[in-house]
């Protein structure tokens, strides 16, 4: 296992507060950086905002604010959501910040002293909310491809960076590295692109001011995509990063939008390449969500606001509602009716209440005091196996990036727990005074599963997961167990007094 972990979110733009798309992304990454250091890996998790470019100018404008103070507002909205979502990011990027424009001007030096970056002019129809230009065979009816608004046609001198160049060099990248583009089908699509042929990237614009100098041409500052990429190693102290970069470098995983793919899978991997900086090793993109069916936008006024669901729902609700509820990857469709679903069944009746049926019972007929375990029985390995195959299938899918594959095999072992109670009858061995042996027997193994399930579950939901911890009576944070000693059948301490019931998971009544 590598003894480091590098995790990152795209940075979001500032000139729209964050909404259930934003928070989808982040929380997928928590719930990876919080799996792999219970693996035992030290984990760098970074998220941030994209705060230069027309698109933030524009906003500022609109509401009669300096771009630097429209993002100084809203930022404050994006850095909330790591409380409010219980994330655990090691650090917040600003791209307005010294250390990025220190970090963005090195790289962008790098490749102009090579030859890579050059002058020329820049001319093509322009999105303006895209913030994209666009070639006469890419126009649909003439309008942007991507939003189908107008465009322009505009001329402007301008960086470019040698894309072009770097076709053969990225089509071997990712044939050595296959597990570069996750999913699969994702890659396929980056392969077909690049193998088409790449144009050189314009890199700086004259017409806008609100972004990082190009050094040296102080007429120029760099457009978007360069400045906005280069993030991922700002965070890391590029260009003085010494030993966090070295350690945390090149990233582990950038997890990204479906959007965003080509600009983190194509551009960022060249942009590194031209530098001698070593590429990512991973970028995985998940798809979108709507809303009750629809495209989620502002007109529509169905722009789900991640602070209401954590407010009305809970933030462990919410994050595995949405690491549920679709194939990571694909596409899904939000609807409070299923979230309420997701957390009356699963949450409340399936694991809620496997723990307090176990405690119940451990109250009622040991006092709270958990028994020690004898020799198992046949229908006891049975469970005590299914936990180390559960261990083993979470680790596979989280190393796929699944998470309701780790979701559902973890409601595997729940849904064994509350058969194996019915089939066990606690109820019904407490009559009999000659079977308070396997009573506590069976006790244990309930708790136990639950202790497993509790602790597996915990890099999505936290904060429950922490309160079940305490419930079972494990000492410490769930967060810093190591899964290889903790996951291990047999680690509830026996003695141990827990109380009659918790709380972790309540019932939403419709
Ligand atoms: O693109 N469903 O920022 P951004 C799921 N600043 N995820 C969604 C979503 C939806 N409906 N809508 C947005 C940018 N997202 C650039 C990134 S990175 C160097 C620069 C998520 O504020 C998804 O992760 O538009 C997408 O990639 C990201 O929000 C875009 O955020």
């Amino acid at each position: 296992m590598k003894p480091t972990f590098y995790i990152t979110t795209p940075i979001y733009y500032v000139n729209d507060v964050p909404h259930i798309g934003h928070a989808y992304t982040t929380i997928a990454c928590d719930a990876l950086a919080r799996y792999h250091r219970m693996k035992g890996q030290q984990v760098f998790f970074l998220t941030g905002t994209d705060e230069h470019g027309e698109k933030v100018q524009k906003s500022a404008l609109q509401q009669g604010l300096a771009p630097r103070e429209l993002a100084d507002r809203v930022v404050t909205r994006f850095q909330g959501l790591t409380p409010a979502l219980e994330i655990t990011n090691d650090d917040f990027i600003r791209t307005t910040e010294p250390r990025h424009y220190a970090s963005v001007q090195d790289l962008f030096r790098k490749s102009l002293g090579n030859g890579d970056i050059y002058l020329g002019e820049y001319e093509g129809w322009y999105c303006t909310p895209c913030e994209s230009y666009w070639t006469d065979l890419q126009l649909v009816e003439g309008k942007c491809p991507e939003c189908r608004r107008d465009v322009e046609k505009r001329k402007e001198p301008s960086f470019f960076f040698r894309l072009s160049k770097y076709r053969k060099p990225l089509l071997e990248y990712y044939e050595r590295n296959p597990r570069f583009i996750r999913p699969e089908s994702r890659r396929n699509e980056v392969i077909a692109f690049v193998e088409g042929g790449l144009n050189d990237l314009s890199v700086s614009r004259t017409s806008l001011s609100w972004g990082i100098p190009v050094p040296g041409h102080p007429g120029h500052v760099i457009y978007v995509w360069y400045d906005a990429l280069t993030n991922y190693i700002t965070g890391l102290g590029y260009p003085g990063g010494g030993e966090t970069f070295d350690a945390f470098w090149p990233a582990d995983l950038h997890m990204v939008g479906k959007d965003i793919l080509r600009f983190h899978a194509v551009f960022w991997p060249a942009f590194l390449m031209s530098a001698g900086i070593a590429p990512p090793l991973g970028v995985f993109a998940h798809g979108w969500w709507t809303v009750e069916g629809q495209k989620m936008s502002k007109s529509l006024g169905n722009v789900v606001d991640p602070y209401e669901m954590v407010a009305t729902y809970g933030a462990d609700a919410f994050r595995y509602f949405l690491l549920r509820e679709v194939p990571f990857g694909l596409d899904g469709d939000f609807s409070k009716k299923a979230l309420v679903h997701r957390i009356n069944s699963d949450l409340a009746n399936d694991f809620g209440n496997l723990l307090n049926r176990a405690l119940g019972m451990l109250g009622k007929y040991f006092g709270g005091a958990v028994p020690a375990p004898s020799p198992p029985g046949e229908e006891d390995l049975s469970l005590i196996a299914l936990a180390g195959e559960v261990r083993r299938s979470v680790d596979a899918a989280m190393e796929e990036v699944e998470f309701h594959r780790a979701l559902a095999a973890i409601w595997d072992l729940v849904k064994a727990a509350n058969r194996y109670v019915d089939a066990s009858a606690p109820w019904a061995l407490a009559r009999d005074a000659s079977k308070r042996e396997r009573l506590g027997t069976v006790l244990y193994n309930i708790l136990e599963a639950a202790r497993i399930c509790v602790l597996l579950s915990s890099p999505f939901v936290p904060a429950a997961a922490q309160a079940m911890w305490e419930a079972l009576g494990c000492q410490g944070e769930v967060a810093k167990a190591i899964l290889s000693d903790a996951a291990t059948w047999g680690g509830l301490r026996t003695g141990a007094e827990l109380p009659r019931s918790a709380v972790a998971f309540p019932r939403i009544e419709a």
